[in-house]
């Protein structure tokens, strides 16, 4: 698995730390230098600061800690210096150099410097889940549209072909839809994952006018894990799936076990004609 880093480098501050008398009496030049793993696809694609990890405020209260410290062992600074910066949100691991500009030893020497990384606990936001997303379009360019889906949703696993549906629902005389389904693997948190999907169909000049209407592109979570959501903003299992036929043909394809059973002689049968794997759409023409 690639990740993605920002880096802190050359931080100098006057701290306070060592064992011999000398440097108890007053702060040395220190130097500082961070390398942070931080997932930076979603405000690769969102452009707000919200969504990664900010180095100004990291570097800040580094140095304001390191001003503060009386420690002994640079074991010590460091450790603590590790900690605030993984308290951070969206620091996933945190490499820390921790060097004394001008150590007092008796040899020519330029520095000295010790070094650690340290990560979440596996417990929490760092690992791994996998959530199944539907995409769906019947306006304008379709398959460009889907294209510009499956370029900026990160990790995407699995896919199943692509599918010419009728329209279920919504105004009559709309053109048929475009929908496929896919499994991404993902550090974002199932509300993260909402805005980065609702992002994406911005860009692709989404517009809400009547419910069921036609879209440029619709990006809706089926499944997130195996979790439960039911609130405001966010409801997963999606829940018109299980009636969905448009939805559980490719759903079939890259995850069986999670298709209701019996689904297919139990959904309305509507039109839905397989149109290949994405790759082979793209050298046909749309209309
Ligand atoms: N929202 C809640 N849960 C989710 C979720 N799991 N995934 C909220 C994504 N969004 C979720 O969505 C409205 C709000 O639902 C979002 O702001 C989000 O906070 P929307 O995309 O504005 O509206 P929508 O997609 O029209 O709503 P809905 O009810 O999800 O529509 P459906 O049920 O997906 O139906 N016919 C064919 N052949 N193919 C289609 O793809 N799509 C629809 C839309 C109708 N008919 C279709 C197709
Ligand atoms: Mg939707």
């Amino acid at each position: 698995m690639e990740s993605d880093h920002i880096y802190i480098r050359g931080l100098r501050v006057m701290g306070l730390i060592g064992v011999l008398p000398a440097e108890r009496l007053a702060p040395q030049p220190l130097q500082i230098d961070v390398d942070l793993e931080v997932d930076l696809v979603l405000p690769g694609v969102t452009d707000d600061l919200n969504d990664t990890a900010n180095y100004g405020a990291i570097a800040d209260a580094i140095a304001v800690l390191v001003r503060a410290s009386s420690d002994i062992l640079l074991e010590r600074l460091i450790a603590r210096i590790a900690d605030c910066v993984l308290s951070f949100n969206h620091v996933l691991v945190a490499h820390v150099t921790l060097t004394k500009l001008h150590p007092p030893i008796d040899e020519d020497i330029d520095s000295t410097a010790i070094s650690i990384s340290r990560s979440r606990q596996a417990t929490d936001s760092a690992t791994r889940h996998r959530a199944i997303v539907a995409l769906g379009t019947n306006m304008g360019d379709r398959v460009g549209h889907l294209r510009f889906a499956l370029d900026h949703i990160p990790h995407v696993v699995a896919s199943s072909q692509v599918f010419e549906t009728d329209p279920v629902g919504g105004p009559q005389n709309q053109d048929a839809y475009l929908n496929m389904v896919i499994e991404i693997d993902t550090m974002l948190d199932p509300y993260a994952l909402l805005r980065l999907l609702n992002n994406i169909e911005a860009q692709s000049n989404r517009e809400r006018i009547v419910r069921w209407g036609p879209r440029t592109l619709d990006l809706d979570i089926l499944f997130y894990d195996n979790i439960s959501i039911d609130d405001e903003t966010l409801t997963i299992p999606h829940p018109r799936l299980r009636e969905r036929r448009f939805v559980l043909q490719p759903l079939s394809e890259i995850a069986p076990d999670l298709c209701p059973a019996e689904w297919n002689t139990t959904v309305p049968a509507g039109v839905v004609h397989a149109r290949g794997l994405l790759r082979n759409l793209i050298s046909t023409t749309e209309h």
